[in-house]
């Protein structure tokens, strides 16, 4: 039996999920993880402590191929499957939620919308533009008022010959202060839910940042605010109408999330695991004492779950068989678990626990966004009842 100190453990995969993985997606991880223990790790906590986004790393996501990794080479994206997709954004998320979020949103409701909505010509426009990181994009759904219930928005465009005109105001948008372009949602004047590109540049556009944030601190976060902004008809996407425009980009990033706050959990379960076996209370190590073995060993049981959701998540999204539904629980559960293992892990390390010499309170913080954001973890729960029990608890 092999134990936690030998090497296939050293990243602690207790089923050996690795197994289950292919040469390539062995290769992204390890690309990723590498990149991150070199250029993420140094700095994020110096970053997180001033609220400020490390702006530089867009490009090395860029260079690593964290922005779009399943969409096509063609379109600014890696080319890869779903699984390669799910590590990748785990390795990211390992170091920080925000630089995950940074790599999501860019590649999942920004690049994804535009691939799969917009005219050939768009694409060409922005996709390998998005997928090298010359530009920067964000995804604006939710409104001041309107936030698990997006359908309720009131930003709206208005038809103007050649053009749109769009008016309305968009709120916690990731990467909004930074990005040269907007994929915006507003109703048209039937009242349906349309999908646009919209340019930073564009007159009556500005996008105010938001501060004292004390959670995922190293991601930049704002408005956006539109006050008559002409938008060119050749950037409404054409063809998607309706709520589950948005809702099939949030899809594809919900599915990177549960990678991903598995990454973060990994972090916390690590520092825990060596704090416990190298501090030493009543004359041996902390690690010794059955509470901290309970905590340890829920913990990695907890891990395994996830990663085994999350990898069947990914062969069922290879095949294009996962239903939002089932997307919904991997998230829930997934993000919900870090959380949890965040907490435990703050407590093994007593008091060294609430200092930035370890990852955890900074991790803890992080996920308190992922819970709520891409859909609250009750709004969730609530897919899940629809999906079990057919009764729709919204409506
Ligand atoms: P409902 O009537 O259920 O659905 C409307 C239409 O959409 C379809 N649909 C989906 N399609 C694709 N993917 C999904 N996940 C879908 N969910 C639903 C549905 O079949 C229907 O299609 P059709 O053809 O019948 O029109 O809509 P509803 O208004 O009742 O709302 C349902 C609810 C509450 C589940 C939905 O509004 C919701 O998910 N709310 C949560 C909002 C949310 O997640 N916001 C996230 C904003 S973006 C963000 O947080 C980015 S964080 C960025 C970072 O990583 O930093
Ligand atoms: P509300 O919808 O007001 O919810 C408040 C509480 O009420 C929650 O607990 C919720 O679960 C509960 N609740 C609401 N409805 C129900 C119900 N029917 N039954 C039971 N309970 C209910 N959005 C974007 O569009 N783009 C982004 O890039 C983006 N980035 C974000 C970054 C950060 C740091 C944060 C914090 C948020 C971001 N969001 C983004 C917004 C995010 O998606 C919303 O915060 C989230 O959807 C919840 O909306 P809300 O904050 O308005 O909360």
């Amino acid at each position: 039996m092999a134990s936690a100190k030998t090497d296939k453990f050293q990243f602690h995969d207790y089923y050996l999920v690795d197994d289950l993985l292919n040469d390539d997606h062995r290769l992204a991880r390890e690309a990723v993880r590498e990149w991150v223990k070199q250029e993420v790790s140094p700095i994020i906590e110096e970053y997180s402590e001033k609220a400020q986004c490390p702006q530089h790393l867009f490009k090395g996501l860029a260079e690593i191929g964290a922005f779009g990794p399943s969409l096509p080479v063609k379109y600014g994206g890696g080319g890869m499957d779903e699984i390669a997709y799910g590590v990748i954004m785990q390795e990211l998320e390992r170091g920080d939620s925000g630089i995950r979020s940074m790599a999501s949103v860019q590649g999942s409701l920004v690049m994804y919308p535009i691939y799969r909505y917009a005219s050939e010509e768009q694409k060409m426009k922005y996709l390998p533009k998005l997928g090298s990181g010359e530009f920067i994009g964000c995804f604006g759904l939710t409104e001041p008022d309107h936030g698990s219930n997006p359908a309720g928005m009131v930003t709206n465009i208005k038809d103007d010959g050649d053009a749109y005109i769009l008016n309305g105001a968009k709120m916690w948008i990731t990467n909004s202060p930074v990005a040269d372009l907007a994929v915006v949602w507003a109703k048209d004047e039937e009242g349906k839910i349309r999908g646009m590109v919209v340019e930073s540049g564009s007159k009556g556009f500005s996008a105010p940042e938001i501060h004292g944030k004390l959670s995922l601190r190293a991601s930049i976060t704002g408005e956006l605010v539109f006050e008559d902004v002409r938008v060119p008809k050749e950037n409404v996407f054409p063809e998607i109408k309706g709520l589950k425009g948005p809702l099939s980009c949030l899809s594809k990033a919900r599915y990177g999330i549960a990678w991903g706050a598995i990454g973060a959990a990994l972090d916390c379960y690590d520092s825990a695991l060596r704090y416990s076996i190298e501090r030493e209370q009543f004359g041996k190590p902390i690690g010794g004492f059955q509470l901290t073995q309970k905590k340890l060993a829920e913990m990695i049981t907890e891990i395994t779950k996830a990663q085994l959701l999350a990898w069947r998540l990914g062969t069922l999204a290879n095949d294009g068989k996962a239903s939002p539904a089932q997307i919904s629980m991997a998230k829930r559960n997934n993000v919900n678990m870090a959380l949890e293992i965040a907490r435990e892990a703050r407590q093994i390390h007593g008091g060294m626990g609430i200092t930035n010499e370890y990852p955890i309170m900074r991790h803890m913080m992080n996920l308190e966004t992922v819970l709520t954001y891409e859909g609250t973890h009750d709004i969730h729960l609530l897919i899940t009842g629809m999906d079990v029990t057919g009764l729709n608890a919204f409506k």
